[in-house]
């Protein structure tokens, strides 16, 4: 069986995948949202007791390849889901209300390459006519603030933001699965490292109108997540907690009317950085699974 505690290659978190929808037909399906530039499958696994288009939780992982935890605590939540379903109270009471989109490899050509060739490949792969350099920042390529500070020109530059705003499928394919879904009230991109919890803007310094309302959420959810191991979280704005960047996921779900729009960066603070190893897998998923059902349980509760 899978083994939660290890790095996966990209086809045993597809298997994976596959596998959690055959044992559970009831509770989960799996929606192809679009094919990465390589060709690969862009899985959204979408949690539903039921209802038409009910109000829904998004979580994304992985849309920076190397950040490899953030993937593996995907997978982790997966399973947490279908096992407590009409077990646990407080994920029994968000399923009864509202579904759970969860896309675990939001950027599987990354993730590849970060398996077979470069463990810190942190773009997508699609080449950049006239350069030798490959790949976007797909943090950079929304259209929130896109081309301002806090990203680069340069198709080398790590923050490269791309030819253009939603130039980058694995994007664009989120962009259009959002809009004619219409009833996301929540959108949840987990990045790694840096242990913090934030929510918009990082383009600009100009305050979000929900800010307070956000913060208060953000101390709680922090606080929840604290309270199972002792690790420490930053949180509030992401200009003001990490640094400006411009054309980032949530900066843009905000301005799409998405309130609850919020923005890990998972364990560690620097002494193993993208290469945290295999043993923290688990407990990094735990905790942030105990914020995670703060954060679901107030949209739920509010929206
Ligand atoms: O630079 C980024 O894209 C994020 N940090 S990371 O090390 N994961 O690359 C921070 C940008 C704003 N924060 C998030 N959207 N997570
Ligand atoms: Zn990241």
């Amino acid at each position: 069986s899978f083994d939660y505690a290890r790095y996966h290659p990209i086809d045993e978190l597809y298997s994976f995948q596959d596998m959690l929808v055959k044992e559970n037909p009831t509770l989960v399906s799996k929606i192809v949202i679009g094919q990465s530039y390589q060709g690969r499958p862009l899985n959204v696994l979408k949690f539903s007791t039921g209802g038409s288009n009910r109000p829904a939780v998004w979580i994304d992982t992985g849309i920076h390849s190397r950040e490899w935890v953030t993937q593996a605590s995907g997978t982790w939540f997966a399973k947490k889901i279908v096992e407590d379903y009409g077990k646990e109270p407080v994920l029994t009471a968000i399923l009864n209300k509202m579904d759970i989109l969860l896309e675990i490899v939001t950027n599987p050509d990354g993730y590849a390459y970060s398996h077979s060739s470069n463990r810190m490949w942190r773009k997508t792969r699609k080449p950049n006519p006239g350069s030798s350099c490959v790949g976007v920042d797909p943090n950079r390529n929304w259209d929130a603030g896109f081309g301002g500070p806090g990203a680069s020109g340069s198709p080398c530059s790590e923050t490269f933001r791309g030819p253009k705003a939603h130039s980058e499928s694995e994007v664009k394919s989120i962009v259009d699965f959002v809009q004619k879904h219409g009833n996301i009230k929540e959108f949840i991109s987990i990045h790694a490292y840096s242990q913090m919890l934030m929510y918009p803007y990082g383009y600009t310094r100009t305050p979000v109108k929900d800010q307070a309302e956000l913060h208060a959420l953000a101390k709680k959810a922090v606080s929840a997540l604290t309270s199972v191991y002792g690790t420490r979280y930053k949180y509030g704005s992401i200009i003001n907690v990490i640094y400006q960047a411009s054309g980032g996921t949530i900066d843009w779900t905000y301005n799409q009317g998405i309130k609850y729009s919020y923005t890990f960066e998972l364990r560690d603070t620097g002494r193993y950085g993208f290469i945290l190893p295999a043993n923290q897998i688990v407990p990094t998923a735990k905790e942030t699974w105990a914020a995670l059902l703060e954060l679901m349980t107030h949209a739920k509760n509010n929206s």
